[in-house]
């Protein structure tokens, strides 16, 4: 696909942005083949329109929702680490870049001259880079807005002294992938971050079923309107006529498989229609919309090396939720 240039940003510390993103006909075509096999699923990437978004924001303030927090205090303690750990001179790359507040305390360790944020939600990305640029006035920035799980060639860019490439991908994104998806990402990254490059990625760590139910299932509902949201946008932008007050969020870890699984449940027989096609279902029936993969330091690890990487650093916090991965591109 060929990027449209994006219209510039009137902040002039944003150089531009670049529009890969799928057209929407890829949105129904999903939903339409997800609707009608045997376990009904949804991508989860689809989740995050405007309100999505919103949601997300939300569900990372909740007391439930570990990640964030655990993932922004690791950054800021290891920041220093970091800084000798990458060296100079480098060009960020972030996948997921979402609402930044994690890039911010890389950018001001590493004084990056460079920053690719790379988004699939347009607004999210325009609003959090044109905040950057404000922040960091000698900060070049070229926002991608693209689905950053599908092979993507990131345009050449700018003469700078760039010494190395560093790609960012925190929040632990790499677990709403399938083993086998995240392997294929992983050896994506690889060919992104070039010979000698390095991959900062921030990984959810397995632990016990109370701690992730609850993150995943939290008492005031929020993630249970993050997962509902989705049956609205398909309201919204797909002619949809879901009646969403008939499903219901359902969150659980399954230790066996070592990941959260996130469904739609309807909770009686029914039927709903997607741009004219209809779906029924049966009580207790469910969509499947997301998966969030949980890795012991030694699995991912492994996973790294079998993309092409030399793990050489991790840091986590002193009760092990969380761990943030450095690994060198060979
Ligand atoms: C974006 N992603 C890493 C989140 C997760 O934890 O898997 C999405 C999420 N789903 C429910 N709560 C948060």
């Amino acid at each position: 696909m060929r990027p449209q240039p994006f219209p510039r940003s009137p902040t002039p510390g944003v150089v531009r942005f670049y529009d890969f993103l799928p057209p929407k006909e890829t949105f129904l075509a999903d939903v339409l083949a997800g609707l009608a096999l045997p376990q009904k699923s949804i991508p989860p990437k689809y989740f995050y329109d405007e309100q999505g978004c919103r949601l997300f924001e939300a569900i990372c303030e909740l007391p439930e929702y570990y990640p964030t927090r655990t993932e922004m205090a690791i950054l800021h303690g290891c920041a220093g680490e970091l800084a000798r750990f990458i060296g100079p001179d480098v060009q960020l790359i972030e996948f997921g870049s979402g609402a930044q507040a994690k890039t911010r305390v890389l950018i001001e360790a590493l004084q990056a001259p460079l920053y690719v944020p790379v988004d699939i939600a347009i607004d999210t990305l325009r609003a959090s880079s044109s905040e950057l640029a404000r922040r960091f006035p000698y900060l070049n920035i070229v926002g991608i807005c693209a689905d950053y799980t599908r092979p993507l060639t990131l345009p050449e860019l700018a003469d700078l002294p760039i010494r190395r490439k560093v790609v960012f991908f925190p929040g632990s994104t790499i677990g709403n992938l399938t083993p086998a998806e995240a392997l294929a990402f992983l050896k994506q990254a690889h060919k992104t971050a070039g010979p000698g490059g390095i991959l900062l990625i921030g990984v959810d760590l397995k632990k016990d079923k109370a701690t992730l139910d609850a993150a995943y299932d939290d008492p005031g509902g929020v993630t249970a309107q993050f997962n509902l949201n989705l049956l609205h946008r398909i309201n919204r932008e797909l002619q949809g006529d879901f009646q969403v007050i008939r499903f219901r969020h359902k969150a659980f870890y399954d230790p066996a498989l070592g990941r959260v699984e996130m469904h739609l449940e309807s909770l009686d027989s029914q039927s709903a229609h997607v741009a004219g096609r209809r779906f029924d279902f049966a009580p207790g029936e469910t969509i499947h919309t997301e998966i969030s993969c949980k890795y012991s330091i030694a699995e991912f690890q492994e996973l790294g090396k079998r993309a092409g990487f030399s793990p050489e650093k991790v840091w986590t916090d002193a009760r092990e939720l969380f761990g943030v991965h450095g690994m060198v591109a060979a």
